[in-house]
């Protein structure tokens, strides 16, 4: 699909589809179902699922370009609130830890919290959205993602090096991220943790982050539900197949945008 198409030309597409399943239908909801399942598929899936999840995506990087934003907040107006402890039963030694990055064009890298805190610094009170049913506003600093990712070079799709910035498209599609042992671990599309506003944090109120809270490193993403905002992060890999995710196992939608 051309990205950029207009979500109007998408959604006029959609509606002439819309008129054929209509017709479908009127032969009978059964006869409609059957040319799903009967349908190709494209990649493991049912050809009109999978359209149904180009679509989302086209919509969304629309979005994305026209600068779409999650709320923020007066710094004052930030509390605190924990939950999930998936990965995170035994304390982390702060010192030792170091970040595993795979999926780079120049090899793996290994990095420490002061190789993060040399990237360029950002502070953001947004809020936490749990899908439980709470909410929570929270101010967080470290480094926005797009600027980590123009820091170690994730591989690209046409080979040329990474332009994490000016050209996100180029960028693998999908990053992967999981906690020291493997225990907890999400799946991301990157155009979503590409947003500017998705942050590795490593500083909650202006301090290091408690073990709570994911020490030493964690994923604040306002765009989607908390449960992709993963805590104490031990590796973080750039992929062209889409990985496995915790609570999509579980039957969680794998996108989760807000
Ligand atoms: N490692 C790890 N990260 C995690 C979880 C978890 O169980 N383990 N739970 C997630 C869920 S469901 C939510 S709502 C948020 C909560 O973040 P907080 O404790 O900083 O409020 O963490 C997310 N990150
Ligand atoms: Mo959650």
């Amino acid at each position: 699909m051309d990205n950029d198409e207009r979500s109007e030309d998408i959604m006029r597409r959609m509606s002439r589809r819309s008129f054929l399943w209509a017709a479908l239908a009127v032969g009978g909801t059964a006869g409609a179902w059957q040319a799903i399942v009967r349908s190709p598929k494209d990649k493991g899936m049912l050809a009109p699922l999978r359209e149904m999840s180009e679509v989302n995506r086209a919509l969304w990087e629309r979005l994305f370009r026209e600068g779409s934003r999650a709320p923020t907040f007066d710094r004052s107006l930030a509390g605190s609130r924990v939950n999930g402890r998936v990965g995170m039963r035994q304390p982390v030694d702060v010192d030792a830890w170091r970040l595993r990055v795979l999926g780079l064009q120049g090899g793996d890298r290994v990095l420490t919290l002061d190789d993060l805190r040399a990237m360029p610094r950002t502070e953001e009170t947004t809020e936490l959205k749990c899908v439980e049913g709470w909410s929570q506003i929270m101010n967080w600093a470290g480094v926005r993602f797009v600027d980590f990712a123009a820091a170690v070079g994730p591989r690209t799709i046409s080979g040329r090096p990474a332009d994490p910035l000016g050209n996100p498209r180029d960028v693998v599609p999908y990053v992967f991220m999981q906690t020291p042992k493997g225990t907890y671990f999400v799946s991301l599309d990157t155009a979503s943790a590409l947003h500017p506003q998705t942050i590795l944090a490593y500083e909650k109120d202006g301090a290091p982050l408690s073990q709570d809270h994911g020490a030493p490193l964690r994923l604040v993403m306002p765009v989607k539900y908390g449960y992709k905002n993963i805590k104490r992060i031990g590796l973080i890999r750039f992929a062209e197949e889409r990985p496995k995710d915790y609570w999509t196992e579980d039957g969680y939608d794998w996108y989760a945008g807000l």
